[in-house]
């Protein structure tokens, strides 16, 4: 799944993309490197990031959807008027942060419409999420809370086929947290349905190489999505599809050969 932000303030690509066309063209670019599903946001869920109007999101994403239509579109909103906007323009996936928290009747929406959905962990919201997160057991607590997350999915008409499930690296977790859920995902994956993983970038990656400039964090991205195809996540949500493709392609033929196929050159 790879990224592509239409904000002006992501903590690790704001900016860079914020016109429709730069937008598409990179788009484009991750689907060519390799992107199965490509997730289109227009508001920034990083740590202390304000809200963005209806009218301003709309404005930022649904040009991008109409202009990469025939790739698979996931969008990221928590807002149900973007979402259907979105699917009108081309959008099969949505891909909710607040799993449908923020506007319960997202879940009635994408089970009309028969869309995939991704349901994702987050303690708190995005403004306060970072202040002194606390769990009994990070791991127990947010498998709970996803299977609970997926039953009203399921109650509100969504079959279980639809669903992916999210712990949510960085949201309301600290360096501590974001590791026990990674080491410790095959417990999420036991829930039964694909789990997406997102550590693209992070900061809890710069706490523990000392880069602190994003896009100096691929090997760090790297080694977690590794370790996550290890330990059983199928969709890895990443801003660099090309080097992530490649590490994920040798690391599957290892741990997972039934989801691979060699390519032509065997040097
Ligand atoms: N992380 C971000 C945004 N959306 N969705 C899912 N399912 N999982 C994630 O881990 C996830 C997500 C944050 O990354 P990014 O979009 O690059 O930053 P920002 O929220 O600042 O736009």
């Amino acid at each position: 799944m790879g990224v592509v932000n239409v904000t002006p303030d992501s903590f690790s690509d704001g900016g860079a993309f914020e016109d429709a066309a730069s937008a598409v063209a990179h788009g484009r670019r991750l689907a060519a490197e390799g992107a199965g599903i490509l997730d289109i946001g227009g508001e920034s869920t990083r740590p202390g990031a304000d809200p963005v109007p209806v009218e301003e999101e709309l404005r930022r994403v649904i040009p991008v959807v109409e202009g990469l239509a025939g790739a698979r579109i996931s969008i990221d909103t928590m807002k149900l008027p973007v979402a259907m906007a979105a699917v009108e323009a081309g959008a099969s996936y949505v891909n909710d942060v607040t799993a449908f928290r923020n506007e319960p009747e997202l879940a009635s929406f994408v089970a009309d419409r028969g869309l995939d959905c991704c349901l994702m962990h987050m303690l708190g919201e995005p403004r306060t999420m970072q202040v002194d997160p606390r769990y009994d057991d990070v791991v127990d607590d947010v498998k709970a809370f996803l299977s609970e997350r997926m039953e009203f999915a399921v109650g509100a008409g969504v079959p279980e086929e639809r669903i992916q499930l999210d712990p949510g690296i960085g949201f309301g977790k600290t360096l501590e947290h974001n590791l026990e859920l990674l080491r410790r995902l095959d417990e999420l994956v036991a829930i039964g349905r694909p789990v997406v993983i997102g550590t693209s970038r992070k900061s809890f990656l710069g706490r523990l190489t000392g880069r602190e400039n994003p896009a100096d964090r691929v090997p760090g991205t790297i080694a977690t999505c590794v370790v996550a195809l290890d330990r059983g996540a199928r969709i890895f949500r990443v801003h660099d599809v090309a080097p992530i493709h490649d590490a994920l392609l040798v690391a599957a033929a290892t741990v997972a050969p039934w989801t691979t196929r060699p390519t032509s050159s065997t040097r």
